[in-house]
């Protein structure tokens, strides 16, 4: 059964319109791979599976259950289960895993999944079955001449593909798997990375497309500049706010984002225990969490 708006907007940190909400969230990096080359992702794709520091600095389903109990002990305000990488949810199946298992046992818990969106459209049965709450999807381009800039490859169907032909696969598995998943019921967030060479005047344009296929709050983040787009610049306050605005015409737009560490625990922008929780060293590298 979905979960109202409004219950959402007191209970999950980041679907609070408005007023920040002070609920607490915890992120399992529990999805080792990836299966898109974002341009600002540090993450070396071509041997993310098996490099023992990443393979080494994720849970497995049955840790992630049990560090999830402990971490409810310690902070009761944690509300959201929320799985946001290290890699994408959906390139594996430990994501989807970890949600089944946690839903048995948490049944009360928000249970809130990120991804880049390749997989939707194929796996949108599997994750609404699952009994994803939240799903935020990052979309930062809906004209596959602007993503092509943003995102350099995908790997589909065990093949690599470049530039626009990647581009339009990506935009249309995005898309189409929204329009699933929100008809089910799943309360759909859209991401978008704002680089204002690339994307600044597409904003309207993305935020007005994703609500039509039924997503219903729009977060957008500025971009960290890094990995091949390190020359690109670091959008200003003013930036970030016309975008907002020009967003604000067609969905819900959510402004306490605090670009999370894949291994986070507490009160974004408030109190951290992840420190506490994840009592080993995870060896995560600094990626991207897409939330
Ligand atoms: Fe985590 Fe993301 Fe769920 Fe929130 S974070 S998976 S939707 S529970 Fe939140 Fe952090 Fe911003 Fe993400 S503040 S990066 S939007
Ligand atoms: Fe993959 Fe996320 Fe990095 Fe993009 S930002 S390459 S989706 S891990």
């Amino acid at each position: 059964m979905s979960i109202a708006l409004e219950e959402l907007q007191k209970r999950h940190p980041c679907f609070a319109l408005g007023e920040k909400n002070n609920a607490g969230r915890i992120h399992l990096p529990i999805s080792p791979g990836c299966n898109i080359g974002c341009r600002f992702c540090k993450r070396d794709f071509n041997d993310t599976e098996d490099r023992p520091g990443v393979a080494s600095g994720v849970l497995k389903p049955e840790e992630a259950v049990d560090t999830v109990r402990r971490a409810v002990e310690l902070m009761p305000a944690i509300q959201v289960v929320g799985v946001a990488g290290p890699g994408d949810c959906l390139a594996t199946d430990a994501a989807l895993e970890t949600f089944r298992l946690i839903g048995k046992e948490f049944p009360d818990l928000i249970k809130c999944m990120s991804t880049n969106g390749l997989m939707l459209n194929e796996k949108a049965d599997e994750v609404i079955e699952a009994g994803i709450d939240t799903l935020t999807v990052t979309v930062n381009a809906v004209d596959p001449d602007i993503q092509k800039q943003i995102n350099e490859f995908i790997i589909w169907k065990g093949k690599k593909i470049e530039g626009r032909e990647a581009a339009e696969i990506l935009i249309h598995n995005q898309l189409e798997g929204i329009k699933k998943v929100a008809a089910a019921g799943v309360t759909v967030k859209i991401n978008t990375v704002l680089v204002p060479e690339i994307n600044g005047d597409h904003i309207a344009t993305v935020a007005k497309t994703v609500a039509e296929r039924g997503a219903t709050i729009y977060n957008i983040i500025p971009l960290i500049p890094q990995h091949q787009l390190k020359e690109c610049k670091e959008p200003t306050c003013e930036e970030l706010y016309a975008a907002r605005k020009a967003a604000e015409e067609y969905i819900s737009v959510f402004r306490h984002c605090q670009r999370c560490r894949a291994d986070a625990v507490g009160i974004p922008g408030g109190r951290d225990i992840s420190k506490q929780i994840y009592l080993r060293e995870l060896h995560l590298s600094d990626t991207f969490s897409h939330g």
